[in-house]
């Protein structure tokens, strides 16, 4: 990645820690245990990739970057508790995340499922306490757009389908739903949210993004399924090669190492040409998919 790439992404990074910092509870507050885990999950890790598509958005779209730093965080806050839900043993069972132990190794189980569902409650908390958008109806709908990517019929949906598909084979299509609701709703939310804090984009802008979104989303997916086969745990901090020992169908085992990178790649071809028309306003959005394209980790 370029080097004016990696300055801009960790300024990024940075201005969502210290946000985020300054908004969880301190860990001298009661209740002391729940406080400390959820710094501990979210706080010091992680790519942030959603944040970053918030900001790459955001700056398209001429939005106000304290804004958006609200609504990036509110995603991230999202994703975080996705993870710690996700490592449960009643889900994947994983011990290691973000190159650590999981909320419920660190803590426990119960201390886990509050941390995730505190999570969840801050970023609306965020959402609903920080103005957003000059018009309050549109405020109103990135509440709601965040609120249908986490659901049932967003990313917990597609968790609930991916748990009901272990140890079946999946047709192409019903992976690929699976993954626009489990990975690819948090993403489009992430860039969605970014866009909105501006209100210079019209409807058919909007849905040009949501069309890249999506490609980013699903090429996100095809991207982490080939770095669980072909990276090893300590360069992702999280358990390699989890996806075949629980027997899950993935895009490498329904197309082969080969044929999924030619999917990402493809994907990524998709999502630039859903940015064609905005020019060179789009270049962070599209370094931010190259990024995720050629991420290691
Ligand atoms: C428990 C409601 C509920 C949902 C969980 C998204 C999800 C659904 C689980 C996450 C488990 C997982 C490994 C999914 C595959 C794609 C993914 C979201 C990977 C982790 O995201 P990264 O790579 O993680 O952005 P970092 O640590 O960089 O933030």
């Amino acid at each position: 990645m370029s080097a004016d790439f990696q300055n801009w992404a960790g300024n990024c990074q940075a201005r969502i820690e210290t946000f985020l910092d300054s908004r969880l509870p301190a860990t001298d507050c009661v209740p002391i245990r729940l406080h400390k885990a959820m710094r501990y999950s979210v706080l010091g890790g992680g790519k942030r990739v959603r944040p970053l598509l918030s900001f790459a958005a955001g700056e398209l779209a001429g939005a106000d970057v304290g804004r958006v730093t609200v609504a990036a965080a509110a995603v991230e806050l999202i994703h975080a508790y996705s993870l710690v839900h996700d490592d449960l043993p009643c889900m994947d069972d994983d011990i290691l995340r973000r190159g650590k132990p999981t909320c419920h190794i660190e803590f426990d189980e119960a201390t886990a499922l509050l941390t995730g569902d505190s999570l969840q409650t801050l970023a609306f908390e965020l959402l609903a306490e920080n103005r957003l958008s000059d018009s309050a109806e549109t405020q109103l709908t990135m509440i709601a757009q965040l609120a249908l990517a986490s659901g049932s019929r967003g990313m917990a949906g597609g968790q609930a389908f991916d748990l009901d598909s272990v140890g079946k084979t999946l047709a192409l299509p019903e992976l690929e739903f699976m993954h626009i609701h489990k990975t690819g709703a948090l993403i489009r939310a992430a860039v969605m949210l970014g866009a909105r804090c501006s209100s210079r984009l019209n409807e058919a802008q909007l849905g040009k993004l949501d069309h890249f979104a999506k490609c980013v989303g699903l090429a996100f997916q095809v991207v982490d399924d080939l770095l669980d086969t072909e990276a090893t745990t300590a360069t992702l901090g999280k358990t390699a090669g989890k996806d075949a020992e629980n027997n899950k169908p993935t895009y490498v085992s329904i197309l082969g190492i080969g044929q999924a990178r030619e999917l990402a790649e493809k994907l990524q071809y998709d999502a630039d040409r859903a940015l064609d028309d905005f020019g060179e306003t789009a270049f962070r959005l599209r370094q931010v998919t190259e990024f995720i394209i050629k991420r290691k980790f």
